[in-house]
């Protein structure tokens, strides 16, 4: 019965601090609520006893109440220590990851976010894949501005900033997915910000890792193209299809007329792309925010760069 009342008011519980938040979220509340109702109840009960009853009543003169006066102290502060003693617990035991924890590194840029598994070499955009019953431990940045890495059903959400690294952890407790999403206003495409955790078996997530690791030294360059585009987050600015996002789409860019911000024009050749995509901030297309991140340069290999040209050029 109070699983089913905790679900109808709160997303399922699917990691292991879940249920321990969810406890304290509903002492609070329900105290609140019989609080509440006590205070109303009794506000109105006073009113209409002790209402003027006639012209030259006088109020008796009561200085105070010891007993009244140490309920009200006491029984409040237990309540408060209840809350806290609670709290710090849950607290620490959010922001302490076990010590076995495998590690994932989280970059925020607006507008997504990027999942790197430091020792397997992968890098995901718009999911995170997880195996289920496993610690991990979350080491997070932001590229630009501050972003906040919100799961809902895993009831974590910690702050991602610029210069400096915060960390958080969870251990999900079923398979399946979950939502994940920047949970701090960053600007145009935030509400966009968002990505799927995918909690997968042991034996899934094995194969998960042979999959991605696939060599990407023997992949065709516009294939590579277009699995870097997806990767890098290129997607998130700039469409394939001819819509306008944040960024000009990249169908039929490719030896078209650019004009740029400063009133002069330059042919899209091979040389363009490649500088667009390296120095992004040395030439800006008219129209657009000059907000393309600038780390692509040093991030990617030579041989990422021709593919993503490659893939560009191919999108007529
Ligand atoms: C945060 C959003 C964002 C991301 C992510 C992003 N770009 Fe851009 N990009 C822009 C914006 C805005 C412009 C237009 C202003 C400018 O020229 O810098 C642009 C311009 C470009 C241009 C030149 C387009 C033109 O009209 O001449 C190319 C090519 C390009 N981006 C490729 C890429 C590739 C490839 C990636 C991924 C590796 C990428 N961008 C990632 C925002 C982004
Ligand atoms: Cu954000």
């Amino acid at each position: 019965m109070f699983e089913r009342f905790a679900e109808f008011f709160l997303p399922p519980q699917r990691s292991t601090v879940a249920a321990e938040v969810d406890g304290l979220f509903h002492f609070i509340h329900i105290s609140g609520f019989i609080l509440f109702i006590g205070i109303v109840a009794t506000i109105v009960y006073f009113a209409i006893k002790y209402r003027r009853k006639s012209e030259d009543e006088i109020t008796p003169v009561i200085s105070h109440n010891t007993r009244l006066e140490i309920a009200w102290s006491v029984i409040p502060t237990i309540m408060i220590l209840i809350v806290f003693s609670w709290g710090f617990r849950g607290f620490l035991n959010v922001n302490t990851a076990p010590s076995d924890a495998f590690e994932i590194n989280v970059t925020g840029v607006s507008w997504f976010w990027e999942f790197e598994y430091p020792d397997d070499g992968i890098m995901l955009t718009d999911e995170l894949v997880v195996p289920v019953n496993q610690p991990i431990k979350l080491n997070m940045r932001s590229e630009d501005v501050i972003h906040s890495f919100f799961v809902p059903d895993f009831r974590i959400k910690k702050d991602v900033l610029p210069g400096r690294n915060t960390t958080t952890w969870f251990e999900a407790t079923e398979v399946g997915e979950s939502i994940m999403f920047c949970a701090e206003y960053c600007g145009t495409e935030h509400s966009a910000m968002d990505a799927t955790i995918r909690v997968v078996s042991e034996e899934e997530y094995e194969e998960f890792l042979e999959e991605e690791a696939v060599d990407i030294e023997d992949m065709p360059l516009a294939e590579l193209g277009e699995l870097t585009f997806q990767q890098q987050g290129c997607q998130s600015c700039h469409s394939v299809d001819g819509t306008d996002m944040v960024g000009p789409s990249m169908q039929g860019l490719y030896q078209s007329e650019r004009e740029l911000d400063d009133g002069s024009t330059v042919t899209a050749d091979e040389d363009y792309l490649r500088r667009s995509i390296v120095d992004p901030r040395a030439e800006v297309t008219a129209g657009y925010p000059n907000n393309m991140p600038t780390f692509y340069g040093d991030r990617l290999s030579d041989r990422e760069i021709d593919a993503l040209v490659t893939y560009i050029k191919e999108l007529q």
